[in-house]
């Protein structure tokens, strides 16, 4: 049995990740958020605690458990971060690193390394046009580092710390080289559930569109059709975060991977939607700030050193996600 940690559990990929976790079984999961978890996750977690990932209580709290693994999923993402990027950095960057020093004291005083798995984004990529973006197409995890954004910015340096306390932490020290911390992070692209609704996000428009959709409400879109990011169905982010943690370590030769699933224009998928709900009605209306942001985003990721280390494929790609998985969910969930 592992002790599992699930930070922003209340989140959408943290109320999947607890799912399949619970269908899982065997585990003893201790769930944190700011606010109480919903009655549905906190029957299927061990423990909830109610605290501010960032403070130093909700370290103290978590640092009583000999935690094995922690899924860091607790973030202000790039719209809310633009909004207020004091508050992002306090939470994205001060509740990261403490949560990171708490893993390697746990590991190190145990003599095994905590794993600790943190979801990073697209939005570390800042492609300075959008004529570079349409020629750069599938980048690698080396290129465009440059965000534009807080969030970007904040995911960028934490996943350089979790790598620097994995592997050089007290470089000088005597204890260096003894790390207790195995930190390994996925740069997600935008993520569409089809039982929650995001908030505080840019690639928020494609979920919102889904959604809005199935309730038969309209939908003003707020980057214009052209507009590309890559996406994936929750269902293959839960996969990838289980599956990269389940891998061996030397089989990883980095410690942040980019995952793909497939990259559709915000036309693409109002067509989809409006084939799936024939009366749907979107149409655009950019927003001149949030279409900057996603146009600084790449139109796609190339995914190789995934699927070469440890065998990364993701399960849906656009058809199979919206014919098996989104339309029929989405459906049920507001029938
Ligand atoms: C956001 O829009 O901020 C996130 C992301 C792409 O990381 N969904």
């Amino acid at each position: 049995m592992s002790t599992i940690v699930i930070t922003g559990a209340s989140g959408e990929i943290g109320h999947s990740l607890i799912e399949a976790f619970h269908a899982i079984g065997g585990n003893r999961l201790i769930a944190l958020d700011l606010n109480p978890l919903p009655d549905d996750l906190r029957a299927m977690v061990d423990e909830s605690i109610t605290a501010d990932v960032a403070s130093p209580a909700a370290v103290e709290q978590l640092e009583k458990f000999e935690v094995d693994e922690v899924y860091h999923l607790a973030a202000l993402l790039s719209t809310s971060a633009e909004r207020n990027p004091e508050l992002a950095h306090h939470v994205n960057v001060n509740g990261t690193l403490g949560l990171l020093s708490m893993a390697r004291r746990i590991g190190t005083k145990r003599g095994t390394p905590v794993k600790f798995l943190f979801p990073s984004t697209i939005a570390v990529y800042g492609l300075p046009s959008v004529d570079q973006k349409r020629v750069a197409g599938a980048i690698t995890e080396d290129q465009y580092l440059q965000p534009t954004t807080m969030y970007g910015i904040n995911k960028l340096y934490c996943e350089q710390v979790g790598a620097y306390m994995s592997d050089r932490y007290g470089q000088l020290s005597e204890s260096a080289g003894t790390s207790g911390l195995d930190f390994r992070a996925l740069r997600f692209p935008g993520l569409i559930s089809a039982t929650t609704v995001p908030s505080g996000g840019t690639s928020d428009y494609a979920p919102e569109m889904i959604h809005a959709a199935a309730q038969g409400k309209p939908y003003a879109c707020f980057v214009r059709p052209d507009t590309q990011i890559p996406f994936m169905a929750m269902p293959d982010g839960v996969k990838a975060l289980l599956a990269l943690a389940q891998a061996p370590l030397q089989s990883l030769t980095r410690r942040t991977y980019n995952i793909g699933a497939f990259a559709p224009s915000a036309e693409a998928i109002a067509e989809y939607v409006c084939r799936a709900f024939p009366n749907a009605e979107v149409t655009y209306a950019p927003h001149a700030k949030r279409q900057a942001i996603v146009d600084s985003w790449c139109a796609d990721v190339n995914d190789q050193a995934a699927r070469a280390d440890w065998g990364w494929t993701p399960d849906y790609d656009m058809n199979r996600a919206f014919e098996e998985y989104l339309v029929p969910t989405i459906s049920s969930v507001y029938a």
